[in-house]
């Protein structure tokens, strides 16, 4: 079956992107294919991911912190976040799953970067195979096409002071 989720829109380049990855290495048989979407799919969109704009953290719950280090060695465009969260006996991946979608946000918001949820929160390990390139997709795919898309969208808003009094702590 097709993925249902997000399609990206054609003929978007990211040849002008300078776009970061955060990679957990929990369950790293699903994030590494994650990874190898998100690589493919910035490629085709004419970018590349230079090796260090790549890091690696232990876990999903340390994303957020991965992606506030990159933001601080570099200008990025836009940094895509992937995990894999699989459900356990307790509620430690609800925890987890709404730390991180709650710090990135935040940081999102606090950088004007767009930090991207690439995280899979899966009941089973099948359910997540099948959407690390498998029928559901790739979740690190999906992410880097909205990165793309963000990065752009923000690219092409006219430069204006900010309205809601944000500073940004990265000097942006
Ligand atoms: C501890 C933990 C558990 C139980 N499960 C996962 C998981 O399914 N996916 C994941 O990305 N990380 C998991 N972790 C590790 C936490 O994200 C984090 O690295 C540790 O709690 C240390 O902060």
């Amino acid at each position: 079956m097709a993925s249902k989720g997000y399609q990206a829109p054609e003929k978007v380049s990211a040849s002008e992107l300078r776009i970061g990855i955060v990679c957990s290495q929990w369950n790293e048989a699903i994030t590494s294919k994650l990874l190898e979407g998100a690589r493919t799919t910035l490629e085709n969109a004419g970018g590349t991911i230079l090796p260090e704009h790549i890091i690696q953290v232990p876990g999903s719950f340390e994303l957020p912190m991965g992606a506030r280090i990159l933001l601080g060695r570099d200008k990025f465009d836009a940094i895509v976040c992937l995990g894999c969260l699989i459900k356990g006996d307790t509620e430690h991946d609800t925890y987890i799953a709404q730390a991180v979608a709650q710090g990135l946000t935040m940081l999102s918001l606090q950088s004007n970067t767009p930090c991207l949820f690439g995280v899979i929160t899966a009941l089973t390990m099948d359910q997540a195979i099948a959407r690390a390139g498998g029928e559901h997709g790739n979740k690190g795919s999906e992410a880097v096409s909205s990165a793309i898309q963000m990065a752009l969208l923000k690219k092409t808003q006219p430069k204006s002071k900010p309205t809601i009094g944000f500073k940004s702590p990265l000097g942006d």
